[in-house]
């Protein structure tokens, strides 16, 4: 039965082949369910209203597969894409299936390998390129160590940023208008994984000989696994202007890799994630594709992986509706503009902001009553109860 939070193109939901193409298998039990064609993925995630598909080059093309095969696997899949009206905006390259990469990919110590990976994004990239990817995803799966007897991290991080360099400096001498997104993790298959955070990846970033090319990929998963808040990662990449892609799940703090149906953990958290994207509430939005970096339970067949795929498309849109209301509702706004005291007579936000060499001694000029202040509360308890009535849909009237 249709309604309100059924998926729509302008949404911009995607999934990586990987996703919904996920058998089940984990490393302690064999995959459940049948392997799917990239075609019958793509024809499934059409159905379920998705609006575009991502793949690592060998999600579709076998590694080390003939170019007369390579080709007639891309055609057929690009004709399944456009016979559907999908899209596909990201492409990402693995650099960490192959047992060459077993020490890194573009960390290893061996410069053969480092050669070869970055040999294998640019075919990847160019695969990109061929099925229309604005952006491409570098996650680092392998660049870690268990050891680190292994190599000094120093030399590591150096070889990442040689690598990266080699592959922007080539996609500019292409005249390819693409966009890097760096995604990180800290741990997983490596012990520790270099660049583990997104703030990492941001200073990482700034370290390139063209950073104005990118930007990070965070995943709600690899930041929630170490305990620390995926909102403020995402907040930090977008203040920045550089929220180029992001992957969408649920995790549990402190396990593996879940990849979970997204909100189905942390419904609060996945709450403001949304409210943030959307920029309910008159904040910048974020303008790129909300891609669902997860898989369905191993307990699933077939039609529980479309369940899943729906379950993620739902649950942002029903957040979405939620995030509207939510910052819609007069005692909201009335309890957050108390709090933003707008139109206290000293002028101090006007002076932080305005900045500059005197800006110090302008605020130290000013008169401000600690103790007055000291004794006022901020009714965070009444805002962030409000915040939980409208998730549970007694307060905010949003309905299918
Ligand atoms: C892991 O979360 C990684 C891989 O799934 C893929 O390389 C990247 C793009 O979403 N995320
Ligand atoms: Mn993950
Ligand atoms: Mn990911």
């Amino acid at each position: 039965m249709p309604d309100a939070f059924d998926p729509t193109p302008a949404d911009r939901f995607t999934f990586g082949l990987w996703t919904v193409g996920n058998r089940g298998g984990d490393p302690f039990g064999l995959p459940v369910r049948p392997a799917l064609t990239p075609v019958q993925l793509v024809a499934g995630l059409a159905q379920a209203g998705a609006w575009g598909v991502n793949l690592h080059d060998n999600d579709l093309v076998p590694f080390g597969a003939p170019a007369a095969e390579r080709d007639r696997i891309v055609a057929e899949f690009r004709r399944a894409v456009a016979d559907h009206g999908l899209c596909v905006p990201m492409a990402t390259t693995n650099l960490f299936s192959h047992p060459v990469f077993r020490d890194g990919a573009f960390t290893a110590s061996d410069p053969r390998v480092r050669a070869f990976a970055v040999q294998k994004a640019m075919r990847g990239i160019e695969l990109g390129v061929e099925l229309g990817a604005e952006t491409v995803v570098f996650w680092g799966g392998r660049e870690g160590a268990e050891t680190d007897a292994c190599r000094d991290p120093r030399d590591a991080i150096r070889w990442y940023r040689e690598c990266m360099n080699a592959l922007t400096h080539w996609v500019r001498g292409q005249g390819w208008n693409l966009r890097f997104a760096l995604e990180a993790k800290p741990n997983e298959p490596r012990g520790d994984i270099y660049l583990a955070t997104t703030g990492h990846m941001l200073h990482f970033i700034e370290t390139l000989d063209h950073p104005e090319m990118c930007g990070v990929n965070p995943e709600v998963a690899h930041e929630t696994m170490p305990g620390l808040s995926f909102l403020h990662a995402v907040a930090q990449a977008m203040e920045c202007g550089k929220l180029f892609h992001v992957d969408l799940n649920a995790q549990r703090i402190g396990k593996f890799d879940q990849d979970l149906r997204f909100g189905s953990e942390d419904l609060k958290g996945a709450f403001f994630l949304v409210r943030m994207l959307e920029g309910t509430g008159g904040r910048p939005a974020y303008d790129g594709p909300r891609h669902f970096d997860a898989h369905a339970y191993r307990t699933e067949d077939v039609d529980g992986v479309w369940d899943f795929a729906r379950g993620c498309m739902r649950t942002y849109r029903i957040l979405a509706a939620k995030a509207r209301a939510f910052d819609a509702d007069p005692e909201v706004r009335a309890i957050l503009a108390a709090n933003a005291h707008a139109d206290e007579p000293l002028d101090c936000a006007s002076i932080l902001r305005a900045g500059g060499a005197n800006a110090a001694a302008r605020l130290s000029a000013l008169s401000v009553d600690p103790e007055a202040i000291a004794a006022r509360g901020l009714r965070y308890e009444r805002l962030d109860q409000l915040l939980i009535e409208h998730l549970m849909g007694v307060r905010g009237g949003v309905h299918a």
